[in-house]
């Protein structure tokens, strides 16, 4: 699962980017991999995995990851060639969930692009490319229809009628809701990735003394210093901890927005846990067994006879699978099991 870090330029993006993909070499057996210079595969950070691999005292832990993408190259105008056009479109349409960058820190040494900061005014200019490069896809997708709805064909009808409303919705400047859309309608358009029905995240890089006296100017934002979180990334993970004390912090910004963009994708988190490995497994919300099985081996899902779950703050209290199977904290579960968030599985499949 992909998210794609968006904005003007000069807001942070790629300070933040480094940040996060440089958290990744500190975590300890954990292969750091860099697929593309602008792709970083970064850790969710989960202290129930840290528990889980303590009591088993598991030789290696795999935490659940996302993939961040730094988007380059969005200007006002793009949707009419200004800086690199279009160029930056198509790889905002491949990732499934977009992190806006919003620049709210001042420093005269670095420009801005629109003379001055306006967060608002920023996020609706980068807005207005994202509606208008959809409008383009939608004009087109509408144009290209038109032969088929002709001859009668009743998905290409069907198709119209779902871009039609969201034209509708773009004419107007207003921004399509997919939660609000029909299941059926979004599979029909699913194929065009429109950009406006991502889900989105906002990210305010403020500056670094007004952390604790933040004010959101984007409602539900994120704040984050681009600049402390490069230099906490620089620092040894006890450093880091200090340094979040003396400035009284709880939690990085990063940690923050990890956690916000796992739940922006819908993603929770079942467990594998034993002296091998301990491993945290990133699935969607609603996937049952089989399919979460399917994610470790694909074996696993084909022969899926049942699986073994127990709560892992059961089983962390019980302190082992024995003691919590004993107190009928094992649930044995089958197919049609839904998979909930904090589970440890144990799969029994047919070879
Ligand atoms: N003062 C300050 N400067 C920052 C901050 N974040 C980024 N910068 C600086 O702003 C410039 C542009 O940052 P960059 O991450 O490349 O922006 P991008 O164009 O959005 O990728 C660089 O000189 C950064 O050092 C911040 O939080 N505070
Ligand atoms: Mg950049």
């Amino acid at each position: 699962m992909q998210i794609g870090i968006v904005g003007l330029p000069n807001v942070g993006k790629s300070t933040l980017f480094k940040a996060l993909t440089k958290k990744q070499v500190e975590i300890a057996n954990y292969p750091f991999c860099t697929i593309d210079p602008n792709v970083g595969v970064v850790a969710v950070p989960d202290n129930r995995l840290d528990k889980l691999a303590a009591l088993y005292h598991s030789e290696k832990f795999v935490p659940a990851t996302i993939e961040f993408v730094d988007i380059a190259g969005l200007v006002k105008n793009a949707h009419q060639g200004e800086g690199l056009g279009n160029q930056f479109l198509s790889h905002i349409r491949e990732v499934d969930a977009i992190a806006h960058v919003i620049r709210n820190f001042h420093d005269d040494n670095v420009v801005h692009a629109g003379g001055q900061i306006n967060p608002a005014e920023d996020l609706a200019t980068i807005a207005t490319e994202l509606a208008m490069a959809d409008l383009a896809t939608v004009e087109n997708a509408l144009h290209r229809l038109k032969e088929k709805t002709k001859a009668g064909d009743k998905e290409a009808i069907k198709t119209e009628r779902v871009l039609a409303q969201i034209k509708i919705l773009l004419d107007q400047g207003l921004k399509p809701d997919a939660t609000s859309l029909p299941a059926d309608d979004l599979k029909l358009i699913k194929g065009f990735n429109l950009l406006t029905l991502k889900p989105e995240l906002y990210i305010e890089n403020i500056d670094e003394d007004s952390i604790k006296k933040f004010a959101p100017s984007i409602p539900n934002s994120i704040p984050v210093s681009a600049k402390l979180e490069a230099e906490l990334a620089d620092l040894s993970a006890d450093e880091a901890k200090k340094y979040l004390q003396e400035l009284g912090l709880k939690k990085t910004g990063l940690e923050q927005l990890i956690a916000a963009s796992y739940r922006l994708l819908n993603l929770m988190t079942f467990f594998t846990a034993g002296p091998k490995e301990s491993h945290a497994w990133p699935i969607k919300n609603g996937t049952k067994a089989p399919a979460a099985a399917g994610e470790i081996h694909t074996d696993f899902e084909a022969g899926f006879i049942r699986a073994e779950i127990i709560n892992w703050q059961d089983l962390i209290n019980c302190g082992s699978e024995a003691k919590a199977k004993e107190k009928g904290l094992m649930h044995l579960e089958g197919k049609d099991y839904i998979m909930r968030d904090g589970d440890t599985a144990y799969f029994h499949f047919n070879k």
